[in-house]
């Protein structure tokens, strides 16, 4: 299959990024929060402004009809279309991130496999109303049983369950920008061959980030708790990657015609 991560990684060359050495200083840690905070606000699909206004959209009962009465292959045809696509920004961030170019390219690609799935997770809470228990979906706002037709209810719950507890933690786009760019920056992903580098970026990350939070809350708190959610996080990974298997199995030839980028990070 076509590889496609390599090809978007340096469709523009590689981006100037600085050299990130010496001791840390509260200037290194502002350029860093600035560069991760504007990677982020370029690259997140929406603004702020238009989810607000998107939050009045919901789908009608007969519309949600309509999306359950599809068949299990449009629906998930049409799930791993948008996947991709906000894959594709996920990629865009981790080019803009400084120092994530520097790394080798076999680190890129292992970073932006392993991680790509949890940032998308907890972008999702800037798109997600804890008042309803609804996520945008193709510009209206839905609760679970738009995605009835998958046929993977408790995939769906598990991930409106962490969409509600990542909500209670009330992330400013800030935190969110960093802690994502901690998640993607994990030195522990197998088959890593610089993880030293990729520990030294995301130790100055997690400062940055320590340093953001404690400008209102007691940093060791909230930090712990947004840490916490990894494991569940971890969870809805793997059970995605059980869910596409098991829809491999049945409709090979729908799967086949999947995304190539999709494709490529679920392979
Ligand atoms: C992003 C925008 C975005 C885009 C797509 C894998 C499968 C068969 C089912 C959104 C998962 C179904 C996703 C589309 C469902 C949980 C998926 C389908 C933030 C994330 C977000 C909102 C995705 C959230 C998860 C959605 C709804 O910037």
């Amino acid at each position: 299959y076509e590889l496609m991560l390599e090809p978007a990684l340096f469709a523009h060359g590689a981006l100037e990024g600085s050299q990130l050495a010496g001791d840390i200083s509260v200037l290194e840690i502002d350029r860093i929060a600035q560069n991760v905070v504007k990677s982020h606000l370029e690259t997140c699909q929406y603004t702020a402004e238009e989810l607000k206004h998107l939050a009045w959209s919901l789908y009608s009962p007969e519309e949600v009809r309509a999306l359950q009465s599809k068949s299990c292959e449009a629906m998930w045809q049409q799930c791993s279309l948008h996947i991709s696509n906000a894959i594709q920004y996920v990629v865009e961030f981790a080019k803009r991130i400084d120092g994530f170019m520097e790394l080798c390219q076999n680190d890129q690609i292992i970073l932006l496999k392993a991680g790509c799935l949890e940032v998308l997770l907890l972008r999702m809470i800037r798109a997600f109303n804890p008042l309803n228990n609804t996520v945008l979906f193709e510009g209206k706002f839905g609760g679970v049983q738009m995605f009835k037709a998958l046929g993977c209810d408790d995939l769906i719950s598990a991930v409106f369950e962490l969409g509600r507890t990542l909500c209670r933690l009330q992330l400013s786009d800030e935190e969110l920008a960093l802690f994502t760019a901690a998640v993607l920056l994990s030195p522990d992903r197998p088959w890593l061959t610089e993880s030293k580098k990729v520990q030294k970026l995301q130790d100055k990350i997690y400062v940055a980030l320590q340093h953001e939070i404690q400008k209102k809350h007691s940093a060791e708190d909230k930090l712990s708790k947004m840490v916490s959610k990894l494991p569940l996080m971890k969870t809805i990974c793997n059970l995605h990657l059980d869910k596409l298997e098991f829809f491999r199995l049945l409709h090979p030839e729908t799967a086949m015609n999947f995304p190539p980028l999709y494709k490529e990070v679920f392979n």
